[in-house]
């Protein structure tokens, strides 16, 4: 049990680093492991890693949960903020297990959505233990040479005590990359349904079947577990009410950003229908294309960010932001 995320990360990965259970290669790739693992969080908001030797790119987690939930399954928009992601992709054009969005809002061949479905029965019986997003699909392991399988088999929500609380359920997790965005995105997605829902965001359960770490990161990985500074900041708390009227308005942003084909200062920003939470999204955003197009950082623009999203980006690309 953590208060919050950044003290989990360091302890699960001396747990599966220096207390593996097995050392093996699934499709080759060496890694050690350890079966059946998890962990609570007593504040699913608190979900940023900070230490600064594990450079957290909070652009693409936040990228990513907002892709999650705009539904999207499209290659251009997460490979703008991850050049890994191509190499999941079997198509060059869409992802299949990875692209939660798609199996949350248009699940299988009769398009469910799953999110407003857990809503339903959320609000007919608040006790509920059936308010569950399937997100595995028995098919994938159909698929020849299959190169993204979904990690992730479910989540589910319960209200408990007029507190939201979530379940997720893996069968692998990376321990050192991967549980850094997928941590960050469930919980991500925990808030944004309390906030629906206008009740508390209660703990957040993660249960995983394999958590591993791969042998090249293993070097990384000790620096960041030997990390002694305790870096630590207030984490952003999402607005209470219905969030989605914000989201489509950011994302329209975000398209015009990662498109090159518009340009935002502090002024623009000021000028959306976006609250405070939202319009540091979409300036942090703006940072990033100017990083990502090497056009010159906006200095003023870069001041109204709030601390931790000042630290995290100096933290990540100190040449680009010195
Ligand atoms: O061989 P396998 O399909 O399990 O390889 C996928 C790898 O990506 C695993 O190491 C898994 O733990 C990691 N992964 C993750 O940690 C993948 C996804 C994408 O669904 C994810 N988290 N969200």
């Amino acid at each position: 049990v953590y208060n919050n995320f950044n003290e989990a990360y360091v302890s699960i990965l001396e747990e599966v680093y220096y207390h593996a259970e097995f050392f093996n290669q699934p499709r080759g790739f060496s890694s050690r492991e350890k079966l059946g693992m998890n962990f609570k969080l007593n504040n699913p908001t608190q979900r940023i890693v900070l230490n600064s030797l594990r450079k957290t790119n909070i652009v693409f987690n936040i990228a990513e949960a907002l892709w999650y939930l705009t539904g999207k399954n499209d290659l251009d928009f997460i490979s703008y903020y991850n050049k890994r992601m191509p190499d999941y992709s079997m198509d060059n054009k869409t992802l299949t297990g990875t692209a939660y969005g798609t199996k949350i809002f248009n699940f299988n061949n009769q398009k469910t959505n799953q999110w407003q479905n857990v809503k339903e029965v959320l609000r007919q019986d608040p006790d509920s233990k059936r308010a569950v997003i399937q997100i595995f699909n028995a098919d994938e392991l159909m698929i020849k040479n299959n190169l993204d399988v979904s990690c992730t088999l479910a989540l589910q929500f319960m209200i408990r005590e007029k507190q939201l609380h979530m379940v997720a359920y893996m069968r692998a997790n990376d321990a050192f990359r991967g549980i850094v965005s997928d941590t960050f995105s469930f919980t991500f997605m925990q808030e944004f349904m309390a906030r629906e829902l206008g009740i508390e965001v209660g703990n957040y359960y993660h249960q995983v079947g394999t958590m591993h770490i791969y042998e090249p990161d293993n070097q990384w990985a000790q620096h960041v577990m030997r990390q002694q500074d305790q870096t630590n900041f207030e984490q952003p708390i999402m607005p209470n009410g219905n969030n989605w009227p914000m989201l489509t308005e950011l994302m329209k942003y975000e398209k015009m950003l990662r498109l090159n084909e518009l340009t935002v200062d502090w002024q623009f920003i000021k000028n959306t229908g976006l609250s405070d939470y939202w319009r540091q999204i979409l300036a942090l955003f703006s940072i990033y294309q100017m990083i990502h197009y090497h056009k010159n950082i906006d200095i003023q623009l870069f001041k109204h960010l709030w601390p931790i999203y000042q630290y995290l980006l100096v933290n990540k690309w100190p040449t680009q932001l010195s």
